[in-house]
């Protein structure tokens, strides 16, 4: 049976309006919210509908289970806390329509807190075993929630985790997310390798004083200290990065955050991300340097929260030469191979089975954002492009 274009991309506006908000197509549906719940509700629904056996694990990982050995499908659909439609919305309802129409065995999954409330990943990252249940729980969000409280939200639909062993391999279909295949007006991304991250919170404790009567020379000002860490660290990376490694400052918590008031204590992620471990490594080694720098320079301590990270991967070769060979049959001199700059659920995964990615362009590199979107006639090329595929990998 041939996939059914209508159909998905039908589920795919109806996974939309749990936590529909903002302009255009935009998202809320943080993991462990009552959107993703109501949304991981439906998609088993979804999942029954289509023959497949429904398992949600411990953390709220969501698998719709083929009978016997199957290819595993799917990505994730927790998004962001301002986040777009397709973001790892796209590649589940993508698997579950690829499940539906194939007349391979196909599973279909949906990871939980891909976005990283909790971390990095979380939910691939502890069903693959590189996150220990134990070292996630305690883990808590920039409201200070632990992963253990959070996760009870689901606990209603949870049972044991999936046996991995019997997937023979897993394809994750996912929007870029950056400039290039849209630049290039071409349809399809092959993904070759998933750079690698490190993901560290970072606090500086100052002097909590009046805004009025302290003297600046007398301030231990920790807002003050986070600005003068992230100059700084821009000209300490000069002569270690490339053009692709990127960093960022996402989140930063003032204390108390009041107009009068000398803030006494900065907490603010510091995210790191690059293909090469060792440039990780030693970007880790400035950053620590550089705050403890800063710190004792102008009285203040600095504090390191516990670093997650997750190593770069290479995509496998048989797999993705199946959808290299599925890529040129829909969309011929329309594709090309590419690294991604994102993290995916497929970097756990490939801990434990043989894993391939496919993308498709994002409008304007634009994603992580409530205008992110692409075109319907790249999502339907990109699904057609994995049914080929998966025709081929068995
Ligand atoms: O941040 C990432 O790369 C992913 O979207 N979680
Ligand atoms: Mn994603
Ligand atoms: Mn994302």
């Amino acid at each position: 049976m041939a996939v059914n274009a209508e159909r998905f991309l039908e589920d795919l506006h109806r996974l939309r309006q749990f936590g529909a908000a903002g302009v255009g197509k935009g998202v809320v549906r943080p993991a462990y919210s009552m959107a993703d719940v109501e949304a991981r509700k439906w998609l088993a629904g979804r999942m029954s509908e289509a023959g497949l056996t429904v398992q949600m694990d411990p953390v709220g990982n969501l698998f719709g289970l083929a009978e016997g050995r199957s290819l595993l499908m799917g990505s994730h659909s927790d998004s962001q806390p301002e986040g777009g439609w397709l973001d790892g919305a796209l590649g589940v309802v993508a698997a579950l329509e690829v499940a539906r129409s194939s007349d391979r065995p196909v599973s279909v999954v949906s990871f939980e807190d891909e976005e990283g409330r909790f971390g990095v990943t979380t939910g691939s990252a502890i069903w693959s075993g590189h996150l220990l249940l134990d070292q996630a729980d305690p883990l808590t969000d920039h409201a200070g929630i632990p992963f253990a409280e959070a996760r009870q939200a689901v606990a209603h639909m949870a049972g044991e985790f999936v046996d991995p062993s019997r997937f023979s391999g897993f394809v994750e279909m996912h929007i870029e997310q950056g400039p290039t295949l849209d630049a290039e007006d071409e349809q399809i991304g092959v993904v070759t390798d998933i750079v690698g991250i490190r993901d560290m919170r970072i606090t500086f404790e100052g002097r909590q004083n009046h805004a009025g009567t302290t003297p600046m020379h007398l301030r231990r000002d920790a807002f003050r200290a986070l600005t003068a860490f992230s100059t700084e660290i821009d000209a300490r990376f000069r002569n270690v990065v490339t053009p692709r490694t990127v960093w960022t400052i996402g989140h930063v918590s003032l204390h108390p955050n009041a107009s009068s008031i000398v803030p006494g204590r900065a907490v603010f992620s510091m995210q790191w991300r690059d293909g090469d471990s060792d440039r990780l490594a030693r970007m880790e080694e400035i950053i620590r340097t550089t705050a403890q720098e800063i710190a004792a320079s102008r009285g203040l301590t600095v504090e390191f929260g516990p670093m997650l990270g997750l190593e770069p991967v290479a995509m496998d070769t048989k797999l993705r030469d199946a959808l290299q060979t599925g890529a040129e049959r829909i969309a011929p001199g329309k594709w090309r191979n590419l690294p991604s700059g994102a993290l995916h659920d497929a970097t756990n995964v490939a801990r434990l089975m043989p894993v391939a990615m496919l993308f498709v362009p994002s409008i304007g590199g634009i994603s992580h954002a409530f205008d992110e979107d692409t075109d319907e006639a790249d999502l339907v090329a990109g699904l057609r492009v994995l049914d080929e595929a998966v025709a081929k990998m068995g």
